[in-house]
């Protein structure tokens, strides 16, 4: 028969497709890749403390916005995979603790924030395992409408992060951190949170470092969430 001539079974999809059919290339593209969704985060209250007047400007600087950014596209399955995990600091914080980062609560107050000396510093989060990682969403300090300066996030299989670091967000655009210059821009703190794309790097520690921001030279956060998959 000619039309079983034509036809080819395709193991990935676990039916037969017709060859001469013209949507059979774009039927095994979909099926290759996998398949995303917007990603939905748990988001605390937005600060009751009103927006300065006086908000830093510049070509490095997204403007303030009360709305929030496009939806992230995360794939299917992807879990938070930071909750309830180690972290450790550069410094130990003055205020609160670093477990708080991993702690699920992120409102805009004093007892949900966490600050460290000034200066450049970094949170490090252990995840126990490799995962591939995706998405990585981070609420710094959003008591007040600020950008933080130099946000760093790498990730590495090395606790040290010595050797095998994938740097996913850099913003140091003049390099005071000293690990490169970024070419990201600053942003503000709000109470969506930032979502940093981890494009799927397999790592098991991820670290994110701050330098102050516009109204203090404290480093402060309130809370990271790493969505991921199991590595394969
Ligand atoms: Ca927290
Ligand atoms: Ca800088």
């Amino acid at each position: 028969m000619k039309l079983i001539a034509k036809m080819k079974w395709v193991p990935a999809l676990g039916v037969a497709v017709f060859l001469n059919a013209p949507g059979f290339v774009n039927m095994v593209r979909a099926a290759d890749a996998v398949a995303k969704e917007p990603l939905v985060l748990e988001l605390p209250a937005p600060t009751l403390k009103g927006t300065p007047e006086q908000l830093p400007e510049g070509p490095n600087i997204e403007p303030n916005s009360d709305k929030p950014r496009p939806a992230f596209l995360a794939p299917n399955g992807v879990k938070n995979v930071a909750l309830g995990k180690t972290v450790t600091s550069s410094v130990k914080p003055f205020t609160g603790d670093v477990e708080q980062l991993t702690d699920g609560k992120k409102e805009a107050m004093d007892f949900d924030t966490v600050e460290m000396k000034k200066g450049t510093q970094w949170i490090q989060v252990d995840l126990g395992a490799p995962y591939a990682l995706e998405a990585i969403a981070i609420w710094h300090d959003h008591r007040y409408i600020q950008v933080m300066h130099d946000v760093i996030i790498q990730a590495s299989d090395d606790p040290e992060f010595k050797t095998g670091v994938t740097t996913l967000y850099n913003n140091d655009t003049d390099n005071t951190s000293g690990l490169g210059i970024g070419t990201d821009r600053e942003y503000f703190e709000r109470h969506f949170g930032r979502v940093f794309d981890a494009k799927g790097v397999k790592a098991r520690y991820v670290r994110g470092y701050t330098k102050g921001s516009n109204l203090s030279a404290l480093n402060c956060w309130q809370e990271i969430e790493i969505y991921a998959l199991p590595a394969k």
